[in-house]
């Protein structure tokens, strides 16, 4: 990884230590988005890879939704992997039940404990919904499970209230409490004041599960753990309800970047989100950090003749960090340089004067199109005239 010490800011503002881990919950919040199922195998596969990057916990399903959920879960428990297992469940016991035969290390109990979801969905007073929340904890800890409490939409919940059901969740020997960030609302510094306040009450780990309704779940993240919160929740790609959950790629590369943090293996990056994308059907965007396929892609004729020389002018770290590999696009924005680069690379050592007819060559015919592909460089090169080049689809 390159010095990333260059960033005068970094070392002005310093960056805490943290102690952390990751929770990946794609298997879970991440097949909730709209239209997504994984197929059994498909699931398996996913938690394999998850495990190899070193991710510390997958939460691998909700086993009450269905027998294929649970038998997915289970199989998953079976493959003996490194991360811990966990499942969700709601706040009653046949849940628990569930996530018991799966034979999985830890479950996730939850409730709704903002007065909108207590009156509009669970149509539950607060106090009735507590009492289910702790029965099932101690339900859960009896029966020898690690036990994560989560408060859902905790973020619009009293906070006095919030902070006492935290407290008697931990009194209830819940091993961790989770602050989710249902819809989105936070930002890093509500965030940050939220995670200290709460850390003044409960002595147990925190986790953070942020979902980026506003684009902020990753910034969220890492203020909840600059504040104290270890267990951090994040999806492959993203994807989750709505606009998603913290991406694990940009959580993990932020977290190496920024705090020093070593413990995940980021070259399988590139291949584990091209993996959801397809598993999925949710297309990455081009623009997407970390995995996107313009992420280091370059056109623009300044950037890519200072990248040419030397990477690092426009490139945070280098591709091979994540599995990903460096793209030079030759469009209307190419200058000679970057052609100059490209040709050779193809095999034809044009003189300089060559070069630039070339450049013009690939300006006309890309001004009103699209980049071109090697192959139609190669037809100019070549000086096969009316190269057609249609529009890409929608
Ligand atoms: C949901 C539940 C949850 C739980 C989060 C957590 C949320 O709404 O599906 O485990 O802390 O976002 O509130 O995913």
């Amino acid at each position: 990884m390159q010095d990333y010490s260059e960033n005068q800011f970094l070392a002005i503002a310093g960056t805490p230590p943290l102690d952390i881990e990751i929770c990946d919950v794609t298997l879970r919040d991440g097949e909730q988005m709209p239209g997504v199922v994984f197929r059994p195998d498909e699931k398996l596969d996913i938690a394999m890879r998850l495990d190899e990057i070193g991710v510390d916990v997958i939460e691998a399903g909700f086993p009450v939704v269905s027998k294929a959920e649970k038998s997915a879960v289970r199989e998953i428990c079976n493959l003996d992997l490194n991360a811990k297992i966990s499942a969700l469940s709601r706040s009653v016991k046949a849940d628990v039940d569930a996530a018991l035969d799966c034979g999985v290390d830890m479950i996730s109990v939850f409730i709704a404990t903002s007065e909108l979801h207590l009156k509009y969905k669970l149509h539950m007073s607060c106090p009735e919904a507590i009492r289910c929340a702790l029965d099932t904890v101690e339900y859960a800890k009896d029966h020898g499970l690690i036990v994560r409490f989560s408060a859902e939409d905790a973020t619009r919940t009293d906070f006095e209230t919030l902070k006492k059901l935290y407290k008697k969740a931990e009194e209830y020997h819940a091993d961790y409490i989770s602050v989710a960030d249902t819809v989105g609302i936070m930002n890093p510094r509500t965030t940050y004041y939220m995670i200290s306040e709460i850390k003044k009450v409960v002595k147990i780990p925190i986790c953070m599960h942020c979902h980026d309704d506003l684009g902020m779940a990753l910034a969220n993240t890492l203020a909840g753990a600059e504040a104290g919160a270890k267990q951090l929740h994040t999806t492959v790609n993203g994807i989750g309800e709505r606009s998603g959950n913290t991406p694990l790629e940009e959580m993990l590369v932020t977290l190496k970047l920024h705090y020093g943090v070593d413990a995940y293996d980021l070259t399988r990056l590139k291949d584990l989100s091209k993996l959801v994308e397809s598993y999925s059907g949710v297309s990455v965007a081009r623009n997407k950090a970390v995995v996107g396929v313009n992420a280091f892609a370059h056109e623009s004729g300044i950037h890519v003749a200072a990248v040419l020389e030397e990477p690092r002018t426009y490139e945070l770290y280098s591709p091979e960090i994540v599995g990903a590999a460096r793209h030079i696009i030759i469009g209307k924005h190419t200058g000679a340089k970057a052609l100059k680069y490209i040709t050779e690379r193809m095999g034809y050592h044009l003189k300089e004067r060559e070069v630039c007819e070339l450049a013009e060559k690939v300006k006309m015919c890309s001004e009103f199109k699209r980049p071109i592909n090697c192959e139609e460089l190669r037809r100019l090169i070549l000086g096969m005239e009316n190269l057609e080049i249609s529009y890409p689809g929608p």
